[in-house]
């Protein structure tokens, strides 16, 4: 309302000036209309009247002129008549003439062209016309007509012009107001829509055609600042913040109170196995469960995922709920039942044998079926079940994990419209031509765009990602702030480089780095100085495994010394093994340890030592203190938490990390000796590089890449997507909050 006064209010104003203004200019015009008029009409009346007038004068009879007067002035309009034969004669006139009005002074009315005469009876119009004769030569005829009908039409016309305006301000502010209106609203609902990230002032309800171009500076400018804004608050909180559980937790009791935080991933965070009578717990060695732990247990929120243990059945309440952790119980974990068939369609099948092989392109084809997609879809669907059950408001915040769940967060965003979903890809994502090989690629696209944010390890897997939208979905990409909108709703594709605990755990690191090497080489049967290099992986085909086995041997080809004074342990967690391409990676692995050992062991300690079996976090972190290098040779790799792990574990900041450059970890510690795992030649000279690198070198690497693994650990990676999500409920809070006060 206060809004259209201020459009009305000075419109009034001015059309009440501009009536003002005009009124006797109106006034003016229509008198000198009139005058003109009462001109002509007297000009009219002396012509007809000539005639009878000089009979009557010629005749000499003056009552009869008197009579003739008397009767021309019964007209309404004509005041007076009268006759002056000469100027020093006298007026011969009906009774009604001014006495103003001689024949002496007649001349002034004739020259003047303003024949007005202000009387006691009102206003006159005064006309005097020749009307010469032979007898009377200079004789005049003086036309007196009534003027007060002009003030009355006057005051009629002032009166029309004052409701015109009035009319015409009326009219004109009810315009004004309803296009205010309009353009206001339009523009708050842009605004919004800007807010919200949904693209350029768009009206509300309709389409990608509707943009107004007019204002897209504007709004490019209003998004460039609030991105700007976004970007300096977040970038001040962070580096204010020492990440550690603590802060994290004291973050998100700030941010995130009271929220509803719901957690998906295939693997549980706490499996319950049973050991003959026993059952025992067991804490998977996994990044995700080390990131995502502490959010849990700060915001005490649903962890849901796969029940796998032979005991998890049995721990459960009749919700199939169970409180973890066991010893001090802060969330809850429920667990989702799989059949066989479920399991080896989705998880086995789709995820493993399709989408891994599709992501990594790491030249295993991925193999399709369509019977594994039915259960992948059927198994997203039971999940999104759970969620929505799970959900103790309309809008929780909903984490989910990596490619067994592309389809989860549309199928989320159906169920719970407001959610914010958090989607973390932990797999590369790779380029749209290679994306476009999988018959379901659009489905998993439209799928994970369900999602408020999208994270990826690194910006070339979020370019990826967003290339292949643009390819192959009628979505709309914004390079600019790196969101894409699609059916209505915005996603954000955002870069978390996901890392590992620090400090690591104390457990982990208790044991000295010289105890660590004598312990480790005792138990292989190494000598005391026998020179060490360690790689920790699953047994899994892009962990370029057979790559780096192959540069050990280029290594030892080259540098023969090193032979019986150098050995390789690979450190290989079974996985997938109930896939056939995992089995023959697994023997083409073997294989390849038994041939070059065969070929290099002539006496003494073997080259390669392989060890295909799990190993708790403690006693991995043992090997790490106890190598001179570590060799990370991923043919590809969204991050590859090893690497970091190593360098973690190297508290005396000695020791080599060997990094491929396919791994998003390359990109963040280029102190390591970045290397081509498919150029073995290249591999074999950092191999003997990092065997013979000066203590100070090794130093001044480590200490570079210790400081990154720090500043940037796994607290942030989480406190970070976090703090994006509390930043966008606040924001749709504030949005909710304008709206009720709209309507
Ligand atoms: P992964 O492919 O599993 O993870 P990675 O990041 O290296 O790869 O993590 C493996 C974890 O398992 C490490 O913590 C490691 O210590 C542990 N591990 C490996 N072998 C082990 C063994 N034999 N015994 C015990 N523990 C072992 C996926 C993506 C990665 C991404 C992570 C996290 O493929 O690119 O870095 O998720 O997002």
């Amino acid at each position: 309302m206060r809004l259209s006064l201020r459009f009305v209010l000075p419109l009034m104003l001015i059309l009440a000036g501009i009536a003002y203004a005009v009124a006797p200019l109106v006034d003016r015009l229509t008198l000198n209309w009139f005058v003109r008029d009462l001109d002509i009409r007297a000009s009219l009346i002396a012509n007809t009247i000539q005639e009878p007038l000089q009979e009557r004068l010629s005749a000499g009879n003056k009552a009869k002129i008197g009579d003739f007067f008397a009767r021309i002035t019964q007209d309404e309009r004509l005041y007076a008549v009268g006759y002056c034969a000469s100027p020093t004669g006298k007026v011969l006139a009906s009774r009604s003439l001014p006495q103003e009005i001689n024949c002496a002074g007649l001349d002034r009315w004739e020259v003047t062209t303003d024949h007005l005469l202000q009387s006691t009876q009102g206003p006159l119009h005064v006309a005097v016309k020749a009307m010469s004769s032979e007898a009377a030569p200079g004789a005049r005829l003086v036309l007196v007509h009534d003027m007060s009908f002009v003030t009355r039409r006057s005051e009629e016309t002032k009166r029309y012009v004052f409701y015109l305006f009035m009319g015409l301000a009326a009219v004109v502010s009810l315009i004004t107001v309803i296009i205010a209106q309009l353009s206001w609203r339009g523009w708050m609902a842009g605004m919004r829509a800007l807010l919200r990230g949904e693209g350029l002032l768009r009206q509300p309800g309709a389409g990608m055609q509707s943009n107004l171009p007019e204002f897209k500076p504007i709004a490019r400018d209003l998004q460039r600042l609030i991105q700007e804004l976004e970007f300096d608050s977040r970038t001040r909180d962070e580096d204010q913040i020492t990440w550690t559980p603590e802060s994290l937790r004291a973050i998100l009791r700030g941010e995130l109170r009271g929220e509803d935080v719901i957690v998906v991933s295939n693997r549980e965070p706490y499996i319950h196995q049973r050991r003959g009578d026993r059952i025992e717990v067991q804490r998977p060695a996994s990044g995700l469960v080390t990131a995502l732990e502490p959010i849990m247990r700060a915001c005490s929120g649903t962890w849901i995922a796969h029940g796998s243990g032979s005991a998890d059945h049995e721990v459960v309440d009749r919700h199939d709920r169970v409180a973890v952790p066991p010893d001090n119980p802060a969330y809850q974990i429920l667990r989702v039942w799989l059949s066989a068939e479920e399991e080896a369609g989705y998880y086995y099948g789709f995820a493993n044998e399709g989408v891994w092989p599709l992501c990594h392109i790491a030249h295993v084809r991925p193999t399709f079926r369509s019977g594994d997609w039915a259960q992948y879809v059927a198994v997203n669907r039971k999940f999104a079940k759970a969620v929505a059950g799970e959900a103790k408001t309309r809008n929780p915040i909903v984490l989910v994990q990596d490619y067994h769940f592309a389809l989860l967060p549309n199928m989320i965003r159906e169920q719970l419209p407001d959610a914010i979903i958090i989607t973390f890809w932990h797999i590369p994502w790779p380029n749209p031509e290679s994306f476009a090989i999988c018959p379901w690629r659009d489905e998993l696209i439209a799928g994970l765009l369900g999602s408020s944010i999208l994270g990826f390890h690194t910006q070339f897997h979020c370019n990826n990602f967003v290339d292949t939208v643009d390819r192959f979905l009628e979505a709309r990409v914004d390079r600019d702030s790196f969101t894409v909108s699609f059916r209505g709703k915005r996603t954000a594709v955002r870069r978390y480089p996901i890392s590992i605990a620090w400090p690591p755990e104390k457990e982990l690191v208790e044991k000295s780095v010289s105890d660590c090497r004598v312990g480790i080489r005792q138990i292989n049967d190494l000598p005391p100085e026998h020179k060490l290099g360690i790689g920790v992986d699953r047994l899994d085909y892009t962990k370029g495994i057979i790559e780096r086995f192959r540069a050990i041997e280029r290594l030892l080809e080259l540098n023969p010394q090193w032979v019986g004074r150098f050995s390789f342990i690979q450190v290989a967690a079974p996985t997938r093994a109930g896939i056939e391409e995992y089995q023959h990676h697994e023997a083409q692995v073997r294989a390849m340890a038994t041939r070059i050992n065969g070929r290099f062991h002539r006496q003494g300690p073997p080259p390669i030592v392989l060890r295909v079996e799990h190993h708790e976090p403690r006693e991995v972190y043992e090997y790490f203190r106890a190598a001179d290098l570590c060799f990370v040779s991923s043919l590809h790799d969204g991050m590859n938490l090893v690497a970091k792990e190593f360098v973690s574990a190297r508290d005396d900041e000695h020791g080599v990390l060997i990094l491929s450059q396919f791994t998003g970890a390359a990109r963040e510690l280029p102190e390591a000796l970045i290397v081509n795992p498919y150029d073995a030649d290249q591999c074999a000279a950092a191999l003997q590089l990092s065997l013979t690198m000066p203590p100070e070198a090794q130093r001044d690497r480590m200490r570079l890449m210790r400081g990154l693994v720090a500043e940037f650990n796994v607290f942030r990676w989480a406190g970070r997507m976090l703090l994006d999500a509390a930043a966008m409920r606040r924001r749709s809070h504030l949005l909710d909050k304008s709206n009720r006060r709209d309507t």
